[in-house]
């Protein structure tokens, strides 16, 4: 039997997703678009469950599409890549964008073409000082999919989204950090455990509230400022009326440590 190509743990109040292709930077076959889908149905269905990580097995994050994957037999040519972008990357960048609790992505290694965008499509990202994010599309002929023409010019302005997509060039992680693609990066050595202790750290905070900041901060980029204002007082009342705001107040007015519940 083959190894899973997504492994799953749940501890902490954080589910923990591991892209596992290694020998194939953990690129994407449709087996394991099935895998993952599984791993966060039965991670979202679990109510301990706060925080979501991701990441990846061995040297790499994850190199996008698996080419050989999508190689249909009878013309030993590239399938029509309609159904699987429809099926699976689109369903998937949507999901991790509107589930109600944070996404820490921990990149390992290189990002290549949807594998990079899959992380931009998570809430926080932190990288090892060695990874690297490569819009691998150009190079076959493609264009970004995934939520990269999305994701790019938004955290990077235009200029630097054209020159990524169209060179498809290596960027490395710590200049992805200082234009403001991801969060930050750590030691590679320091990673895991970074991003673990941020995860945990997230999954005992108020995530009710977490999960409101999320959406008012992907609503933003197309409301006006007017709507905007709206869709803040609409929240902020949601999140007066939660166990945590109250909570959140009395630990405070007490001097003690707050112990939230997520609702
Ligand atoms: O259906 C559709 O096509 C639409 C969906 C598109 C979504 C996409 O993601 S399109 C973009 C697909 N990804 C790429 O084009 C990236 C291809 N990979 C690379 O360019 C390089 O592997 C990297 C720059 C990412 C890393 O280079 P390097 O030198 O560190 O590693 P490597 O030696 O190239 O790769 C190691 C192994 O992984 C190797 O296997 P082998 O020879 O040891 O058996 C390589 O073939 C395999 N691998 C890496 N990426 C893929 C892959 N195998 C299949 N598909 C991959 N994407």
């Amino acid at each position: 039997m083959s190894a899973p190509s997504i492994l799953l743990s749940i501890a902490s109040g954080v589910a923990e997703i591991t892209f596992n292709r290694p020998d194939k930077l953990n690129s994407f076959t449709a087996a394991m678009h099935v895998e993952l889908r599984a791993a966060l149905d039965q991670a979202t269905a679990d109510r301990s469950v706060r925080a979501l990580l991701i990441t990846g097995a061995g040297r790499g994050f994850c190199a996008g599409q698996d080419l050989a994957d999508i190689i249909d037999p009878a013309t030993g040519k590239p399938g029509s890549v309609n159904s699987t972008l429809a099926d699976d990357y689109n369903p998937l960048v949507k999901r991790l964008q509107s589930l109600p609790i944070p996404v820490v992505c921990a990149v390992n290694g290189v990002a290549a073409g949807a594998g990079a965008n899959l992380a931009l499509a998570c809430d926080i990202v932190l990288a090892a000082k060695s990874a690297s994010f490569i819009q691998a599309f150009a190079k076959i002929g493609l264009v970004p999919d995934s939520g990269g023409s999305y994701f790019l010019p938004r955290l990077i302005g235009s200029a630097r989204a054209m020159a990524l997509c169209m060179l498809a060039d290596k960027l490395p992680a710590e200049q992805a950090a200082q234009w403001g693609l991801i969060w930050k990066t750590v030691d590679d050595a320091e990673l895991m455990s970074e991003a673990r202790s941020l995860a945990r750290h997230l999954a005992s905070q108020p995530t009710a509230a977490l999960g409101m900041i999320k959406q008012m901060v992907h609503a933003s980029g197309g409301n006006t400022l007017a709507q905007q204002l709206d869709l803040e007082l609409k929240l902020q009342i949601d999140a007066t009326g939660t166990h945590d705001y109250a909570e959140g107040v009395g630990a405070f007015l007490e001097k003690r440590k707050p112990a939230f519940q997520g609702k």
